[in-house]
């Protein structure tokens, strides 16, 4: 009879490579020595500490997929799933500055950018020197960002950009700003744009009060007649598959990570249920407490294997868009299921942020929905099986 491993039934662990492994143990090292002792206090307060971004960046945590010769660490997509998981079992919100810098600010500099443009800006985005944020979303285009506004207009020295960008993680403490708008010189097709921080008419207003991802700053990017010079344009990618390509990497490493969450939250509950005694006996000697804990362990040992798998065909270059899709809505989805469950499983300490879990269930109600809401991406499942597209 083989033995059985409750926390990794499947042996993920033997399935990494001794690389993927040690990034794996350096990334888990950070985010429990350095990370979790922060976090109470910075949701509490609605804080995130820049410093975060200098230590990840020290570590080789910020666009890890990257060639050294740019900053990067050289290293696959399951390490960098392995990365996303280990920061948002601590918290969602370091998750999203670290997923937000690599795949949705690095990632297009890398595809999209000239040479000039690699060497200006990605080592410095590395090294966690400088911060990006990335715009797509405005205030009437979220599920449909082909319904975008803000427009670019040529001038005599470069481009005019007007229009407005929100709920942009990072955007706050930017020093970059990676912004897509429809390009009147490109007959209104949506191209990348790379705005300095301290351009004339370019601010980035903090969004309060925010009951998810406290410990991640959130901003609009107003735009009011920006003038960029004629480097800002990413000039080797036009319409919507631009920002798609980042998003396809960052929705992959949210699949994991959510996986990360939901990890701290089984292993919370189990212990919590077999600690906490009502009615004589242990919590966790219950039927409907253990039926929780199997469901749990299940659509863990399911999503991270789902996960895997998708990490090696990302690395093969064999991993379509739609079947991130259906990783990042299953992952997110019954991650939430399961914090959502764990919370109810601490009783009324499940309210108090000293046990976690009910943040760590708030942060899962944005993750489930930034990056393509839950339905949004079942309906690109829906279109990709039937050929009908459903959105409208
Ligand atoms: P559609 O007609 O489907 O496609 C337009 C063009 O884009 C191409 N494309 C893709 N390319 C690469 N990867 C993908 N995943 C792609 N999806 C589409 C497509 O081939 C086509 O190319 P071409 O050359 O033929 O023009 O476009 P649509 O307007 O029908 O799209 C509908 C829909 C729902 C699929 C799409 O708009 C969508 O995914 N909506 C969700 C929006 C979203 O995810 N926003 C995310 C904003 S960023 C964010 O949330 C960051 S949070 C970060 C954090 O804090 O961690
Ligand atoms: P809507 O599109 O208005 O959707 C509302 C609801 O309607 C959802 O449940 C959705 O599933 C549903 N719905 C939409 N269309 C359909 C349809 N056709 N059929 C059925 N149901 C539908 N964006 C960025 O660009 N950069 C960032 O860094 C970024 N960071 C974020 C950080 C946070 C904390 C949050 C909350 C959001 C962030 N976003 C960012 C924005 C995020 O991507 C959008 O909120 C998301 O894409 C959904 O858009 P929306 O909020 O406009 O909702």
């Amino acid at each position: 009879r083989a033995a059985l491993d409750w926390a990794d039934p499947f042996d993920l662990e033997s399935e990494l490579t001794e690389e993927e492994r040690l990034v794996r143990d350096t990334a888990r090292s950070y985010a429990q020595e350095r990370l979790a002792p922060r976090v109470r206090d910075a949701y509490r307060d609605e804080r995130f500490d820049r410093a975060i971004m200098t230590e990840m960046g020290a570590l080789g945590l910020l666009g890890p997929t990257l060639p050294e010769a740019y900053g990067g660490a050289g290293v696959g997509y399951v390490a960098y799933g392995l990365v996303a998981r280990e920061i948002e079992r601590v918290d969602s919100g370091y998750r999203s500055a670290m997923s937000v810098q690599s795949s949705l600010v690095m990632h297009p500099i890398w595809a999209y950018g000239d040479e000039e443009q690699r060497r200006t800006w990605l080592p410095r985005l590395a090294r966690g020197e400088a911060v990006g944020c990335f715009g797509l979303t405005e205030p009437d285009a979220g599920s449909d960002p082909a319904a975008l506004r803000t427009r670019a207009e040529r001038t005599a020295t470069g481009w005019r950009l007007t229009g407005a960008k929100t709920w942009i993680t990072n955007a706050p403490i930017a020093d970059l700003f990676v912004v897509w708008a429809k390009s009147e010189a490109h007959g209104g097709a949506i191209r990348g744009f790379l705005l300095e921080k301290g351009l004339p008419g370019l601010s980035a207003p903090k969004i309060e009060g925010k009951l998810s991802l406290r410990a991640s700053l959130t901003g609009e990017i107003v735009m009011d007649g920006v003038e960029a010079p004629e480097s800002a344009l990413l000039p080797n990618v036009s319409g919507l598959k631009g920002p798609f390509g980042c998003l396809n990497r960052a929705r992959y490493g949210i699949a994991w990570g959510a996986m990360g969450a939901a990890e701290f939250c089984w292993h919370a509950a189990r212990a919590y249920t077999l600690d906490r005694e009502q009615f004589g006996r242990p919590l966790a000697q219950t039927q409907l407490v253990q039926k929780k804990l199997a469901d749990m362990q299940t659509e863990i040992a399911l999503g991270l294997h789902l996960a895997l798998r998708a990490g090696r065909l990302f690395d093969e270059g064999r991993l379509a868009p739609e079947a991130i899709s259906l990783i990042k809505r299953n992952n997110c989805g019954k991650a939430l299921d399961i914090a959502r469950m764990a919370r109810d499983m601490h009783g009324g300490n499940g309210v108090s942020d000293e046990y976690h879990v009910m943040r760590v269930s708030q942060n899962l109600e944005a993750v489930n929905t930034y990056e393509g809401a839950h339905d949004v991406h079942a309906l690109i499942l829906g279109r990709a099986q039937t050929g009908l597209q459903a959105f409208f």
